[in-house]
């Protein structure tokens, strides 16, 4: 991210070593930030934001620029403009793109977003972050659109704006603005974000909550991405990673027959009906609590219910501020026997830009597109919240390893997967875990391959009586004849155990003359002979007649 002034003819010079700089398109869509009164009332003012700030110290080092022909080398020139030195010794210089006309954000519509996804797409290989200056009103709606519309996104954008125009003595409009220059130029944060009164917050998760406040967004289900204090503080660990290594685009169709619907006490079933019919394809339903609705109101349910079966998406968000959408009461249960879809702790911001983004889908099935808006894209959602646990489907697990290490590469990538997921898959074929297997194979993983003992998933399973995982590895081509390094195979292991769980001591005296190895443990970390010993009734001769040959230790082997 760091990089040098690109060398040009203005290099010549001695004089100009330049401070590590960092570039930044900022994306000037309107809002209070620049905004003047006219006639009493603020509306947006062309080409004035630049110049002010050219006039302003802490958003322009006017001597940095001069002494090292800034303008010179970054065009367009009246657009350009440097911080001062960070305290990261960065230099972040950012180029202005003003829109025309410059918008309250009351006015914007999906088009606007469609627009700034573009020149973000445009300009992406240019800079190395994005801030989109815009009205506070509609923010939440265009982060979260921007989160879905950008694909694979490697880099930030940043929205901002404030509460008070920045040309004002008091105002927000200048902090905010610094701040977002500061993350987009300084941090790798692959995210679509929004700064506002000192927080970085992930763009799909916030709301307006306060129009009168300089705090004026809430991000309820997710904490800040990083808080500006004394120093910028980002959490790493919240911070959303593309789990691919897809080139960048920005999918710039999106839907527009979807809709909010608010539930209401009292609301009549013709009012349902009225804004389920067509052209409607997408209505997230914004319900009471936990996700309820009447489930005593079969005239409402009804009209829910035929909506979605004629291929309506419907989905289902709470109206309270924080929580998620379950399934504890039988008024939920309701609405999901009608055919709506859960939408768990999405924001009804973030739920409608992405039901508009997954309907324009065209080449999706009615289903895909359903699974899609039950499946978390882009940190949006906190799936299953009561079962929630590390995911190894996100692929996450192993991108923050990735980072610790400094890994970037996709053949670092790669070396770094196959060392780890055989141990995982063990681990997961002990506890029975599937979903972790299935997993850990979507990743690319071999479940043939063995761990550092060369013991594969299918020894473990078969050793722990882990039947269902047994029977899926099978499933999967898993060889039951691989050798772990005492020489055993997974089907050897399955047969002794399960000799000695049946208490068959003939069938063990066959296999130990057969020279197999009884010290082999399973069950509850125990061998065949104490396993059977467990069956039968008191201490017996089995010790002897069976005695494990020794199996040798670490210490011994070297
Ligand atoms: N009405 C303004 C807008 O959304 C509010 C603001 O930016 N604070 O453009």
């Amino acid at each position: 991210m760091d990089r040098r002034r690109v060398p040009c003819t203005c290099l010549g010079s001695p004089e100009l070593s330049t401070d590590v700089e960092t570039r930044v398109l900022v994306i000037n869509t309107g809002g209070t930030i620049g905004m003047v009164l006219h006639d009493g009332v603020l509306s947006p003012e062309p080409n004035a934001l630049v110049k002010t700030l050219r006039k302003l110290p802490i958003l322009h080092d006017k001597k940095y620029a001069e002494k090292t022909k800034l303008y010179e080398c970054y065009k367009p020139e009246d657009k350009t403009l440097v911080l001062p030195k960070s305290k990261l010794d960065k230099r972040v210089v950012y180029t202005f793109l003003e829109y025309s006309p410059l918008l309250d954000s009351s006015n914007m519509t999906p088009n606007d977003w469609t627009t700034i996804g573009k020149d973000i797409e445009k300009y992406y290989q240019e800079y190395d972050g994005f801030v989109v200056l815009h009205g506070t009103d509609t923010m939440a709606y265009t982060a979260s659109a921007l989160s879905f519309m950008c694909e694979n996104l490697g880099k930030p954008v940043i929205l901002t704006g404030s509460q008070v125009p920045i040309f004002e003595t008091r105002n927000d409009g200048r902090d905010n603005l610094v701040g977002a220059l500061l993350i987009a130029g300084q941090f790798n944060i692959p995210e679509v974000c929004l700064y506002f009164h000192h927080k970085l917050y992930r763009g799909n998760r916030v709301t307006k909550v306060d129009s009168g406040s300089f705090k004026a967004f809430a991000s309820p289900n997710l904490p800040p991405l990083a808080n500006s204090e004394v120093d910028i503080n980002i959490n790493w660990d919240t911070v959303w990673r593309p789990s691919t290594i897809s080139k960048f685009t920005v999918y710039t169709e999106m839907n527009h027959n979807v809709g909010l619907l608010r539930l209401f006490p009292g609301i009549t079933a013709d009012t349902v009906k009225a804004f389920l019919k067509a052209p409607m394809e997408g209505v997230i339903l914004e319900t009471y609590g936990s996700g309820n609705a009447p489930d005593n109101r079969p005239d409402l349910l009804d009209e829910i219910h035929k909506a979605t079966k004629r291929g309506l998406i419907m989905v289902n968000c709470t109206q309270c501020l924080r929580g998620t959408v379950t399934i504890s009461y039988a008024t939920g249960q309701a609405l999901s026997k009608a055919g709506v879809v859960a939408g768990f702790d999405m924001t009804p911001e973030a739920a409608l830009s992405k039901l508009s983004y997954v309907l324009a889908k065209q080449d999706l099935s009615l289903e895909e597109k359903k699974e899609m808006m039950s499946r978390n894209l882009r940190g949006e959602m906190m799936a299953d919240v009561q079962g929630a646990k590390l995911s190894l489907s996100d692929s996450r697990f192993i991108e923050i390893i990735a980072r610790t290490l400094s890994i970037g590469c996709k053949e670092e990538l790669e070396a770094l997967r196959d060392a780890l997921t055989p141990t995982l898959a063990c681990a997961a074929a002990k506890n029975g875990d599937i979903e972790a297997l299935e997993a850990i194979r979507d990743m690319g993983t071999d479940l043939n391959k063995a761990n550092y003992d060369g013991r594969t998933p299918l020894h473990i399973a078969a050793c722990e009586g882990q039947v269902n995982v047994v029977e899926y590895l099978l499933g999967k081509g898993v060889s039951i004849y691989a050798k772990d390094r005492f020489g055993d195979t997974p089907l050897r292991n399955a047969i002794l155990l399960s000799l000695a769980t049946s208490g068959d001591l003939e069938g063990l005296k066959i296999w130990k003359l057969a020279g197999v190895d009884m010290a082999t443990s399973g069950y509850d970390e125990k061998t065949p002979v104490e396993v059977v010993e467990g069956c039968s009734s008191g201490e017996s001769s089995l010790s002897l007649e069976l005695s494990p040959r020794k199996r040798l230790s670490a210490e011994e082997e070297r």
